[in-house]
Formats: C-alpha cells, sequence, structure tokens
C-alpha cells in the first residue's frame, strides 16, 4: 500500500496538464502583474511581488494528485496563504457579497474555478518556491495555486487573473470538470463514479504525458 488515495500511482513531478497546452510555454514577464475582475467594485491589476510578500508566508509539504491517476508526493511549497491573498485584494476590490467562486487564469490562458471557500481553505497557497527555490518556467513561474486537496487541475501555473464570481465557471477543463473536484471524494469528473474515471483516465495517461514529455525544452516562449 502506498498511502496514496485510491487509484494513484507515485510519480516524480513533471509538467503536465490538459493535451491543448502542453506547447503553450509562456514567457515570465520581468514584473508579473495579477489581474484582479469579476462581481467587484473595482478591478485592479497589482504586482504579483507585493502580495507574496504579504504577511504569513509558509512552507508546507504536500502531494500533487492528477485526475489521470499519478500523484507527485513530498512537495515542499513556499508562498502565501491564498487566503491572505484574497483578504489583502477583497479590501481594495470588494467582490459582491454572494461571490462563491473564483476563476484563476495561467499566462498560457489555462483557467479553473474553485469555490470561493474551497480557494480560502488553510492549505491552498499562492506558492513561488518548491524545495525552497523559486519556480521554475517548468513548475508555473511566476506563482502557481496549491491546492493539496483538490485534483492538479485546480492547482493553476502562472498565475496572471483572479476573477471573483457568483457562479462556477467550467474553464479549461470544460464540462467534464467537477465543480468541486476533491480528491477524498475521488471527484475527479462529472456523470460517472470516480472509479469509472480513474480507468478512463489511466488509459489516456500515456498519450497526455507523451505530449508533454515531447515539450521538455525551456523555449521561454508561447505558442508554438
Ligand atoms: N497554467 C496551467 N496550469 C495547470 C495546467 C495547465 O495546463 N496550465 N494543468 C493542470 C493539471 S491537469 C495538473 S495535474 C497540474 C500538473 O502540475 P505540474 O505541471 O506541476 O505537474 O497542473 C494544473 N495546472
Ligand atoms: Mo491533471
Amino acid at each position: 500500500m502506498s498511502g496514496l488515495p485510491r487509484g494513484q500511482s507515485p510519480t516524480p513531478l513533471r509538467r503536465f496538464g490538459l493535451p491543448r497546452f502542453a506547447g503553450v510555454r509562456p514567457e515570465v514577464p520581468a514584473r508579473p502583474v495579477l489581474s484582479v475582475s469579476g462581481v467587484v467594485r473595482r478591478p485592479i491589476q497589482i504586482d504579483l511581488a507585493e502580495l507574496l510578500a504579504l504577511p504569513g508566508r509558509r512552507e508546507q509539504v504536500g502531494d500533487l494528485h492528477c485526475v489521470t491517476t499519478w500523484s507527485a508526493t513530498g512537495l515542499r511549497w513556499g508562498g502565501v496563504p491564498f487566503r491572505a491573498v484574497h483578504e489583502a485584494l477583497a479590501a481594495r476590490v470588494r467582490p459582491h457579497p454572494r461571490c462563491g467562486w473564483v476563476t484563476f487564469t495561467g499566462l498560457d490562458g489555462y483557467r479553473s474555478c474553485l469555490a470561493l471557500a474551497d480557494a480560502l481553505a488553510e492549505d491552498v497557497l499562492l506558492a513561488d518556491t518548491l524545495d525552497g527555490v523559486p519556480l521554475t518556467g517548468d513548475q508555473g513561474a511566476p506563482a502557481r495555486l496549491v491546492a493539496p486537496a483538490h485534483y492538479g487541475y485546480k492547482s493553476v501555473r502562472h498565475v496572471c487573473a483572479v476573477e471573483y464570481r457568483l457562479n462556477y465557471d467550467p474553464g479549461s477543463a470544460g464540462p467534464l470538470g467537477h465543480r468541486r473536484g476533491r480528491v477524498k471524494r475521488e471527484e475527479r469528473s462529472v456523470l460517472l463514479p470516480g472509479w469509472i474515471w480513474r480507468r478512463v483516465w489511466r488509459g489516456l495517461l500515456p498519450r497526455v504525458r507523451r505530449r508533454y514529455d515531447g515539450n521538455v525544452s525551456d523555449r521561454g516562449s508561447a505558442g508554438v
């Protein structure tokens, strides 16, 4: 027994995601900015560095579980709890009181939505280091979300925008993405139980891997 959640196998961390983003390797701006929009009184753009300097910075060790059945374990992420980031942002943008969802966008255009309550959980980080060193491009520089209780598709790399929402947004995963994506409940996807999806995704994993592994060189620019 590996001690991993049901259906998961251990693997080292390497760049992975939806097939259509495999070739999109965004350039990290010299001065990264976060756009904050949605159901807010006042949308803003704010230097990411300002948010990453907020009090509460910490390191935490955890696992990343992908729906396609691989898990990278013992990852030592460093960053600022998203809750602290949200508090700093909310004071300025003033989200609608019934805002219940938040969409994160990466520099590659990838989007994923979390219930605001899930994003504000104690263990959700806006992370900018792994094992004590700044994230590489492949790891999600300049900063990525880390939401350990949720499948990897909620942990958006290269975060450049936060959109506060009244409703769930299917994001890049589309209609098959699960709103909550909780690992404990095996919420891999919708319509069918997790144990069936486990088999479907496991079957697709080698093909997606090949798409990503064919794109390992750090070209440093978007598109292909
Ligand atoms: N910007 C961006 N973030 C993303 C993805 C992506 O394609 N683009 N893929 C997601 C998926 S499906 C997973 S499993 C994790 C994988 O994280 P890794 O690339 O660090 O292994 O990133 C998530 N975050
Ligand atoms: Mo994933």
